[in-house]
């Protein structure tokens, strides 16, 4: 296997999953900053042109984090990440998914029509009169899971899961780019700190990030 790696959240988050789990991979590093995720070589690898992507040994490519994650955790189920029943990895697979619909995905679209707005301009669709709704649309979701942890360890209950680790991430980057964590969302922010104390959190972060002060 082989996982083309970079700086951002998303590949971030597979290096924290992989990190917990104790799996250890080959990385080739691709240079988002000078657009190489966009270039031929890679396209041929991730037709999507984004970072990150698991290359299998019969040549195979997996991309989507959450669904590389899914894929290591079913080649080696310790620790179990996912959750150890059907019920569980349900619970797990919904918090993943409410989190990014309704937090981490208007937040990561703000940033890329906002702030990222020169970065992104040639390689994706970008709202910029939509970025500031996204951010509020992201604060209000933030509001909402605010309520419903409220007295849980984790998100998917008292689990520690790809939830978990998949929200961390990218929270932890909108807060460094301009989209903090309200402090009035006082459940959501114990939970942050709960997994920032974690010690994968800081081994996941890349070079490139920790060298620019940067949380990916
Ligand atoms: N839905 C994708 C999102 C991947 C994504 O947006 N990756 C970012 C890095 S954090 C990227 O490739 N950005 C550079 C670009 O889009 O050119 C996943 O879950 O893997």
């Amino acid at each position: 296997m082989k996982f083309y790696n970079s700086l951002g959240p998303n590949p971030r988050l597979v290096r924290m999953f992989m990190l917990e789990k104790g799996i250890e991979v080959p990385f080739e590093e691709i240079d988002i900053m000078a657009g190489e995720n966009r270039q031929a070589a890679y396209l041929e690898k991730n037709p999507a042109g984004e970072m990150p992507c698991l290359e299998l040994d019969d040549g195979r490519v997996i991309s989507e984090t959450t669904v590389i994650c899914e894929y290591l955790e079913e080649r080696q189920p310790e620790p179990r990440l996912l959750g150890a029943t059907p019920e569980e990895r349900a619970e797990t697979r919904m918090w993943t998914r409410r989190v990014e619909l309704s937090i981490t995905a208007p937040m990561t679209d703000a940033f890329r029509s906002g702030a990222a707005q020169a970065m992104f301009k040639d390689r994706r669709h970008l709202i910029p009169q939509a970025a500031d709704d996204w951010k509020e649309i992201a604060q209000e979701g933030l509001a909402r899971l605010d309520a419903q942890i409220a007295g849980r360890e984790f998100l998917a209950g008292d689990r520690f899961s790809l939830a978990d680790i998949a929200s961390y991430c990218l929270l932890d980057f909108g807060a460094g780019v301009g989209q903090p964590i309200d402090p009035a969302c006082g459940h959501v922010t114990a939970w942050f700190q709960r997994i920032a104390a974690r010690p994968s959190a800081q081994k996941s972060l890349h070079p490139v990030a920790v060298a620019g002060g940067m949380r990916a």
